[in-house]
């Protein structure tokens, strides 16, 4: 349905899109890629698609960067990787598979680009690691990530050691061709559930420098099921890292394999992949699958814990807008519908004084229809400080995809707090002040859920002021996948 398809956030033309790949700022533009299978809305051989943007907002289309090569280690895809400026020379550095039975051989590969990284060569040396240590029981073996530490680069690879949970690899290398294995960065433990469970196997690790600490990005996978993204802040030395507590990174059930880059502002910019949730027939009738969350600024808390912010740029999409302001709503009034506020691509903020708010939650529908048929609830519980975003009436269409995604947002300020949410037709981004983000798909069926209402339970609410911007965005892509 052409009414699930985003308008703002990034998407190819067709086709099945997922995780962000080898992000990277190059002569000032930023670029993309990500895993792509151009034959189809589902996974299978997967390329690397490729696009490019001046300002974080627009995106341009450009030629696929990688694809698989029949009888070499990547002909069953090009898994996901990263991008490395080495001293002018743009490297990418990738998982190669094989198909073997019924699972894959994973190897590490690397192909370099023209100055416009647009044309990839894939270097004769691959695969430059062709098998984890042997030594190790590990399950899976992907995902290289580098930068370049003294004299020397270094990469991580994610796995799974078994019996104790996920892990990853650290190599150094003096070239980028030639790595030796220094031992385990950092393992899990998969027997911990609470209060984040980081499965058996870690994909996609992102490791960097963050004020003085390090910071940990793992994407969580057991048994054949990508699950949620986790992260630790702690230190790094001795090329062993020592986190802190674990985690969650997004506290919803879409956002998975995030990738990050600094770029030349020094930003820690983060992207992830928000897969679909809907019916595999719904998806083929689509005939895309996949979206990119909006990009998001990540800084470190005082309390160790991560802050997530839209970058400014994200200003730019904001077109029409409406401000409501000094709101009190009661159970009685709840929800209060606002006329004013009416679309599938909108930006909300809302901030609400909670020294003059008694109610137990408060929060926004979304997506809502006239006779409330298909709503989607946010809602933030002052008493168990949890963010929730209710689907139970989210879709008539996607019954099966139901239920609550929530988690705890600590330390939210005592005067105030600030709802700052992306709503981009099946994409829901939740912001909490800076704490938390919670990002969700949905699937409203009626042409008619597009209304806005502010909802309080057990008291009132009073709300500071409520923006909307219509996001406006005919000219967000330019040009079209094109086809090597
Ligand atoms: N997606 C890629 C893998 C990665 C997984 C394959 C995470 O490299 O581990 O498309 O979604």
């Amino acid at each position: 349905m052409a009414g699930d398809r985003p308008r703002y956030h990034f998407l190819p033309s067709a086709n099945w899109m997922n995780d962000p790949n080898g992000l990277i700022q190059w002569n000032g533009v930023y670029h993309l890629f990500y895993q792509y299978n151009p034959h189809g809305p589902f996974h299978g051989t997967i390329h690397w698609g490729h696009a490019s943007s001046v300002d974080l907002v627009h995106w341009k289309h450009l030629p696929i960067a990688l694809e698989p090569t029949p009888g070499a280690t990547d002909a069953g895809g090009c898994w996901s990787g990263c991008a490395i400026d080495a001293g002018g020379v743009p490297i990418v550095m990738y998982t190669g598979v094989t198909s073997q039975g019924s699972s894959f051989r994973e190897t590490q590969c690397i192909a370099t680009g023209t100055s416009d990284l647009i044309h990839w060569t894939k270097h004769p040396n691959n695969p430059v690691i062709a098998a984890p240590p042997p030594d190790l029981e590990v399950i899976g073996f992907r995902d290289p990530f580098v930068w370049r530490e003294d004299d020397h680069w270094c990469c991580i690879i994610g796995t799974g050691i078994a019996g104790v949970g996920g892990a990853i690899l650290l190599y150094h290398s003096p070239d980028l061709l030639h790595w030796e294995y220094r031992g385990v960065l950092c393992a899990g433990d998969s027997s911990i559930k609470d209060p984040v469970w980081s499965g058996s196997m870690w994909e996609c690790p992102q490791f960097f420098p963050l004020e003085d600490k390090y910071v940990l990005i793992v994407s969580a996978w057991d048994s054949g099921k990508t699950m949620h993204t986790v992260y630790a802040v702690g230190d790094y030395s001795d090329e062993r890292f020592t986190p802190t507590a674990m985690h969650r990174l997004d506290l919803g059930a879409s956002f998975y394999a995030p990738a990050t880059m600094r770029d030349q502002q020094g930003r820690r910019l983060m992207w992830g992949w928000l897969r679909e949730q809907r019916r595999k027939a719904a998806v083929q009738a689509a005939g895309w699958s996949g979206v990119q969350s909006l990009p998001c600024v990540l800084t470190l808390g005082d309390d160790l814990t991560l802050r997530f912010t839209p970058p400014l740029e994200m200003q730019t999409l904001r077109g029409a807008h409406a401000r409501l302001e000094d709101l009190v709503i009661a159970d009685a009034t709840s929800p209060l519908a606002l006329p004013e506020v009416v679309g599938d691509a909108l930006e909300l903020r809302v901030v609400f004084d909670m020294r003059e708010s008694s109610a137990e939650s408060i929060g926004l529908r979304v997506r809502r229809s006239t006779g409330d048929e298909e709503y989607t609830t946010i809602l933030y519980n002052r008493l168990s400080r949890q963010l929730s975003v209710d689907r139970s009436f989210a879709s008539l269409l996607e019954t099966s995809y139901r239920g609550t995604s929530s988690g705890r947002v600590d330390n939210t300020d005592n005067d105030r707090l600030t709802l700052r949410i992306f709503l981009d037709r099946s994409v829901l981004e939740v912001y909490v002040d800076d704490r938390a983000c919670l990002t969700e798909r949905i699937y409203p069926g009626r042409v008619d859920s597009t209304g806005v209402a502010l909802v309080v339970h057990s008291g009132t609410a009073r709300v500071l002021t409520l923006d909307a911007w219509i996001m406006d965005q005919d000219e967000m892509l330019v040009g079209d996948v094109a086809h090597n």
